[in-house]
């Protein structure tokens, strides 16, 4: 579990860059607050005690300034600058910038001008067209600041697979540490790995059910509860489900309770068609005869079906295929493609990184830092990223187990469809990703052109976080995607499967499709820290969702193979 304190400061400092954006400081100083906040996140110390035994001015991005606020926190739990910002705005103005389309500038105009403070505040202005007179507050910015705050509210109620996977293992061991407990699992859409949960449903093998809901009930709120199950709110909002079975029942409550309701329907169908019943309970004969509950895997079977993974129960088309795809596993990647270091807007050294990735039993690891147009984010200029060059030259010369880091670049894809270096300098580098960062309210057919000619390039590896959607937040930009995917194969150009939580983009069912379009599939944590290098099992399930297995992967390539597809001396 995180510490504490940790978290807390994190808070704290997400909170002051918001404000101070709010504000129109400088850039820079936002950045560096959120840089702080991102360095403390992945922090496997307490920050309290760095601080106190004076190791914290050593952290990258931890200037005076920062370690005095650090200070402040030690000594009284707030930070001076963070109550005096706080006061000074309403309490929920905050909330504002959370909704997609609203940018900072945009809050702090409707604040100042119409005294906007809260979400509902801004939904009622828009309706009652009180925003018409405000500079850049035209019709098609008031339809899309409303279908923001759709996906906003939406957004309440579907948590990020990434955000509740943690408290869904957390729990469960918990749970596991009762002596009344013989097994506990989580099942439903978290168990079939779906990028977003509406609620989390554990099930629980148990002779003691009593104790079992006493325990789960004292957790949060109770909302409902019987003997053998209870739903709780967690933190005021998240809702769990808990239900108690016995061990010779336990396969078919798995089986019913992971979902999804279309799946579960076609097996029902299928029972049917054999005159068996399925239920939560078991599969029976015409005459009740239990024929399979113990496990999965001998309903499946009795059914004349194999065990299907869970990130395969969707639509129930998945129990017609004749061959169900190799499992993917995250033991056969060889490597990471898309990270960030201290050169442009990650928290760590390259050497960190390095460590960090040989640890994970990583064969390579991609630097794919910000090209020089990303200013916000410290893009690197040429002669930077030359130097960076070096710098990795010599860490891989010292690596004596075979372990390499590509020296590579996230290249913007700027808005005529150039690329942010030229071509000799991306010929010098080891892989190549490339994005579009900028202008995301282009035409679709302008987009399309524009992504295309960006891949078109010679020597790019990646096409990266392919259509800018962020889970939640915001739709992402339309393009012709079967144009792309099919310029992409025929250039030889990976699509990523971004494995941030916020992302997940290309997501499940684009990425099938990529695949089947006959393009290579890339996966990438685009990590800024290194904890989250811990996003890449999040990858591995939407790939799995996406039936794709390593053969379609650029991770399962050594990099001396991505070297040489890279120079297309081969044809993979
Ligand atoms: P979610 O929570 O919206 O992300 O999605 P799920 O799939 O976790 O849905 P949930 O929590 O309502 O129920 C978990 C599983 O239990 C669901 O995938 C299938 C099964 N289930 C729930 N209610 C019913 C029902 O009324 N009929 C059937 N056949 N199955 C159900
Ligand atoms: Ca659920
Ligand atoms: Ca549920």
């Amino acid at each position: 579990m995180a510490f504490e304190d940790n978290q807390q400061l994190t808070r704290i400092f997400e909170e002051i860059a918001d404000f101070l954006e709010l504000q129109g400081e400088n850039i820079f100083k936002v950045k560096a607050y959120q840089k702080a906040a991102r360095g403390l996140e992945g922090l496997e110390r307490s920050v309290c005690e760095l601080y106190s035994s004076g190791q914290l001015a050593s952290m990258p991005g931890f200037g005076k300034a920062l370690v005095e606020k650090v200070g402040q926190f030690v000594d009284t739990g707030q930070v001076e600058l963070h109550q005096q910002l706080k006061a000074s705005f309403p309490s929920e103005i905050l909330q504002l910038m959370d909704v997609p389309g609203l940018g900072a500038k945009k809050a702090a105009l409707l604040h100042r001008e119409l005294g906007i403070g809260s979400v509902d505040d801004l939904e009622k202005a828009l309706k009652e067209g009180l925003v018409t007179d405000l500079k850049g507050f035209g019709k098609k910015t008031v339809d899309k600041l409303l279908e923001g705050i759709g996906l906003l509210r939406q957004g309440e109620q579907r948590w990020l697979l990434g955000r509740v996977s943690q408290l869904a293992e957390d729990l469960l061991s918990r749970l596991r540490a009762l002596p009344e407990v013989e097994r506990a699992e989580a099942a439903g859409s978290l168990r079939r790995g779906k990028e977003t949960v509406g609620d989390l449903d554990l099930l629980v093998i148990s002779s003691r059910p009593e104790v079992v809901m006493e325990f789960f009930a004292s957790l949060g709120e109770v909302i409902g509860r019987g003997p053998t199950k209870c739903s709780i709110r967690w933190e005021g909002k998240f809702q769990i489900d808990l239900r108690c079975v016995p061990g010779e029942s336990f396969g078919a409550a798995m089986q019913y309770f992971t979902g999804s309701m279309d799946h579960n329907v076609a097996l029902r169908g299928r029972a049917k068609r054999l005159s068996c019943e399925l239920n939560e309970y078991g599969l029976f004969d015409a005459l009740g005869n239990n024929l399979a509950s113990r496990s999965e895997e001998e309903i499946y079977e009795r059914l004349g079906l194999p065990w299907i993974p869970p990130e395969l129960r969707e639509t129930g088309a998945e129990l017609e295929w004749e061959r169900l795809p190799e499992r993917l596993q995250l033991e056969q990647l060889n490597g990471n493609l898309h990270t960030h270091s201290l050169w442009s807007d990650g928290t760590d050294t390259l050497e960190q990184l390095a460590e960090e990735a040989q640890r994970r039993g990583y064969r390579y690891l991609a630097i794919t830092d910000h090209s020089r147009s990303m200013v916000v984010a410290n893009g690197l200029s040429i002669e930077r990223l030359m130097a960076q060059g070096q710098q990795i030259e010599r860490l891989n010369a010292s690596f004596s187990n075979g372990f390499r880091l590509l020296w590579g670049s996230e290249v913007d894809i700027l808005g005529d469809g150039s690329l942010d270096f030229p071509e000799e300098v991306l010929a010098r580098l080891d892989f190549v990703v490339v994005a579009v960062h900028s202008q995301f309210s282009m035409t679709p057919e302008a987009m399309t052109e524009r992504i295309c000619r960006g891949i078109s390039h010679p020597y790019v590896d990646v096409l990266a976080h392919p259509t800018g959607r962020k889970i939640n937040r915001r739709t992402g930009y339309q393009a012709d995607w079967e144009r792309v995917y099919a310029v992409a194969s025929e250039h030889g150009v990976a699509l990523e499967i971004n494995c941030s939580p916020r992302r997940l983009d290309l997501n499940d069912k684009a990425a099938r499709r990529a695949r089947d379009c006959g393009c290579m599939i890339s996966l990438g944590t685009d990590a800024h820290s290194l904890a989250e290098f811990d996003y890449l099992p999040l990858g591995v399930l939407q790939a799995r969702r996406a039936g794709i297995e390593v053969g379609s992967l650029l991770n399962g390539l050594s990099w001396e193979q991505l070297r040489k597809r890279r120079a297309r001396l081969v044809d993979v």
